[in-house]
């Protein structure tokens, strides 16, 4: 890397889209040609296989690829996909795979060429002109590094002196309350309940987690409405539900294995509703992934029955329009309402229902962007529908009223009794593999009082009481100096914060920054002023410790909680697990702690019998871990035992947004993931679905905001977005698309649109950064 330093400060900045007059540059590998074309193919199917094929043959390793794949989700040592979250078959009938879980573990299995030479041949600043996809395309991180200032590279450093450095930094400072532990959602829940502990005994509540930035929203509405933060349907509730409806979730990209569920319905006749302001690939045609019989005959399947496209935001405006359209059949045939149900289990439903009746139909209609007769429709088949889920993801959570959305989908549903019984109930779709069991065993910066005081008496610690801080609390007091030691298990949270300028500062700021990872990401680049890497095995990684071969467990979007064995050697000696390396810093940091780390980090089966007296939920928690599939966790509220104050399930009583508009000359712009990413791991700057290639610093616009704005496909643009704390950023260079989306809304990619989203910009209700609602102006490039 010889190009002089003016040319390399240009790529850090293009990444950040902040020079004026240059194409911005985007995050995966360097750009070459692009196009645009639109996609009629079927999901999954065959663009997915050969897709697949590309990723295996780059990866150098074709058969460790697909040895992988046989044993991943499968009930007899395989292991859990680290993709997403969706669950395993129950049935073992179906080769449970698809083609972004083979590109997630194709991942994972890259040789450990992150070593000593490489960071010896590299510099921090040099590096840090790299794209994200380069640094990850390195390989696994081989040993513990140091970053060394006089030379700015990072150095090897031994693991005690790694932890050494932990323990003395957190032990120096003045209050347990400077440093803050972050969690992204790979993380076991052995490992996770191991850090929770570290973290509660050292002294403090702050513990932020991607789920801050993810599904927080749904926690907090289902905990007001049914006293559970999680959904309530399993896989069998998905096989028996008349109607489906997938509000602001891209199933087919992010959670494929969703369609051989969504194509079954559509087999035996279930209502199917796609609520979106985009049509996704899920809404039109799929060929399961798992049936080769139809991949070869190109059977296709319908997986959409009905599109809404609802403007950006507008779900609860739809959804309140769907229950006034109810409320005024029950007029005149009350039993469309299931009354017994509602009377013996819920409360507040007359306010909700005069509430309903208030608001008119114009303000609806304007504030979700559908018109009343389709609306009413939806009401039709709402109501046509014995059994209804009502699935959801980012698409609704990511705005100022996330909470209040998740609200009005349990109002609806409550309506007709369409939770705790076969076939209904609220699902929201969740995120990384193990987001879900990070939050049940422990991962919590408002932690509630009983699951402490269980601590405390199992553990014999006295946890703090006080509330910690959640992500962007974090990056504010990393900022002004509150915060002066970050950890981060996994993650990359650099990149995936809002900010990202003011997000690098507050790393910079800090005194230690430490990431536990599996490859180079930006946050090793944007680090504090002294920083280590410490490498870590990931799932496919064989997990030995001085007990034997170690499994640990994940719990998916549905409850499921089941063991997940590794299955190759690791790439380096030198890495360790995350329970030992949680261990070890543990120990350094509580010289005189009584808990048994290193029996803890030892022999997993000691944690989780820990784990069993502390979790409702987990009792006898190794035997029923090794049953064939693993065990439900019991969900109360299946059984309409709801946990709130009222003991009812609880309609709530939200105004309506009053931020429909964005103001004159403005639009509403989402961001979102294309088909090629995990996350801030770029594979391709492909799109397949939406068909675009080659590019991903792009802005989808509707044809006639394109038309007002004088732009052509891939014209250049600036987007300036309008922080509710009235600051503006402006990313440089991106191209505009022209897209089926509702006039007034626009989307771009994550995690190069994050520049855009000012630290200001989080929901009141959640503490979210409301990343699927920011209020922008384009303008051409002159
Ligand atoms: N392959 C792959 N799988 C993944 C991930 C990944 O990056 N890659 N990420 C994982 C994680 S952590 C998560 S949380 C999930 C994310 O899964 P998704 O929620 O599907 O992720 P996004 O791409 O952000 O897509 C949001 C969807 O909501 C729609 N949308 C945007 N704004 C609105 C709105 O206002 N209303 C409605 N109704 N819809 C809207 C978008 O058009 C898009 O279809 O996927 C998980 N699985
Ligand atoms: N604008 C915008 N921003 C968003 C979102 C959005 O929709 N729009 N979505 C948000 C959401 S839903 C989420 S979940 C966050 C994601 O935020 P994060 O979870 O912080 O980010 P990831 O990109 O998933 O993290 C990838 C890194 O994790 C590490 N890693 C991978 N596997 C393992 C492992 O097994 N162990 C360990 N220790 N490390 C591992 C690797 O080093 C890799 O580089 O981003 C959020 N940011
Ligand atoms: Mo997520």
């Amino acid at each position: 890397m010889t190009s002089p330093p003016e040319k390399r400060q240009d790529a850090e900045q293009r990444m950040l889209g902040s020079v004026p007059s240059m194409p911005a540059l985007g995050r995966g590998p360097a750009p070459g040609g692009y196009s645009r074309h639109d996609y009629h193919h079927p999901a999954a199917g065959w663009g997915a296989s050969r897709s697949v094929s590309h990723v295996l043959e780059r990866a150098g390793e074709p058969l460790e690829g697909l040895r992988a794949l046989f044993v991943m989700n499968h009930e007899d040592g395989g292991f859990d996909c680290p993709g997403c979250a969706w669950p395993d078959d129950p049935s073992g009938l179906r080769l449970d795979v698809c083609e972004n879980g083979i590109k997630h573990v194709t991942w994972e299995l890259a040789p450990a060429k992150a070593d000593r030479e490489f960071f010896a041949a590299h510099t921090v600043s040099e590096l840090a002109q790299w794209s994200d996809y380069d640094l990850e395309a390195v390989g696994r991180l081989a040993e513990p590094m140091s970053y060394d200032p006089a030379t700015d590279t990072y150095q090897p450093i031994s693991w005690e002196d790694a932890c050494a450095l932990v323990g003395n930094t957190l032990r120096g400072l003045d209050s347990p309350h400077q440093a803050s532990f972050y969690t992204s959602g790979r993380l076991s829940n052995e490992a996770t309940f191991l850090y929770q502990l570290w973290v509660r005994e050292f002294g403090t509540n702050n513990l932020p987690d991607c789920s801050n930035m993810c599904h927080e929203a749904s926690g907090r509405a289902l905990t007001a409405a049914i006293g559970s933060g999680k959904g309530t349907v399993d896989l069998n509730d998905w096989e028996h539900a008349d109607a489906i409806w997938l509000m602001g979730d891209n199933a087919a990209t992010n959670a494929p294995r969703m369609l051989t569920w969504l194509a079954e319905a559509d087999r035996r006749g279930a209502a199917l509703v796609h609520i979106n302001p985009l049509i996704e690939a899920a809404s039109r045609r799929t060929i399961v992934p798992h049936e080769f019989v139809d991949m070869a005959t190109f059977h296709t399947t319908e997986t959409g029955t009905m599109n809404v496209q609802v403007r950006i935001g507008g779900d609860m405006a739809l959804l309140r329009g769907v229950a006034k359209a109810v409320f005024e059949t029950a007029e005149k045939s009350p039993d469309v309402l299931d009354q017994d149900f509602i009377e013996r289990y819920t409360h507040g439903i007359e306010e909700y229902r005069a509430l309903v009746d208030a608001t008119a139909w114009a303000d609806l209609v304007r504030d979700s962007g559908v018109d009343e007769r389709k609306i009413r429709r939806l009401a039709d088949s709402y109501l046509a529908s014995k059994r209804v889920i009502i699935a959801w993801c980012l698409g609704l959570t990511q705005h100022e009223h996330g909470v209040d959305t998740v609200g009005e989908i349990v109002n609806l549903l409550l309506l007709r009794g369409n939770i705790g019984r076969e076939g209904a109930g609220p699902c929201p779709i969740r995120g990384h593999s193990n987001v879900q069991g990070n939050r049940t065993c422990g991962i919590n910066h408002r932690p509630d009082d009983a699951f402490l005081n269980r601590l405390a008496e199992v553990c014999g610690i006295d946890p703090p009481r006080r509330h910690g801080r959640g992500t962007v609390e974090t990056i504010e007091a990393m900022r002004s100096g509150d915060v002066k030691v970050f950890v981060a298990l996994g993650g990359n949270f650099a990149l995936a914060a809002p900010d990202l300028p003011y997000t690098f500062q507050a790393l910079r700021n800090c005194e230690l920054t430490v990431q536990v990872s599996t490859k180079l990401n930006r946050s090793h680049i944007v680090h504090g002023k002294r920083a280590l890497i410490l490498p870590c095995l990931a799932r496919t990684d064989k997990d030995y410790q001085s007990g034997g071969l170690q499994g640990i467990s994940v719990e998916d979007s549905m409850s499921m909680v089941h063991i997940s064995y590794g299955m190759k050697q690791p790439a380096s000696p030198h890495m360790r697990s995350e329970c030992a390396i949680i261990a070890g810093m543990a120990q350094a940091t509580l010289p005189n702690s009584q808990t048994p780390w290193q029996d803890y980090a030892g022999n997993y089966d000691r944690i989780r019998d820990t784990m069993a007296r502390v979790l409702d939920g987990f009792e006898d928690f190794n035997a029923r871990v090794r049953n064939p599939h693993g065990f439900r966790i019991r969900q109360l509220a299946r059984d309409r035992v709801f946990q709130t104050p009222s003991r009812r399930a609880e309609f709530s009583r939200a105004p309506l947004p009053d931020d429909a508009h964005p103001g004159e000359g403005r639009l509403l712009l989402t961001t979102i993931r294309s088909h090629d990413q995990f996350n801030t791991t770029i594979y391709s700057n492909d799109d397949r679905y939406r068909g675009l290639k080659g590019l991903r610093t792009v802005v989808f616009l509707n044809e006639q905001d394109m038309h007002n704005l004088g732009l052509a496909d891939f014209d250049l643009v600036d987007i300036t977005s309008f922080s509710k704390d009235g600051t503006q950023r402006t990313v440089h260079g991106y191209r505009a698309i022209c897209y089926q989306i509702p006039p007034g809304c626009a989307a771009g990619y994550m995690p190069e649109l994050n520049v855009l989203c000012g630290i200001a910009d989080v929901s009141t209700q959640s503490g979210q950064p409301v990343t699927k609602h920011l209020i922008v102006e384009v303008k051409p490039v002159q």
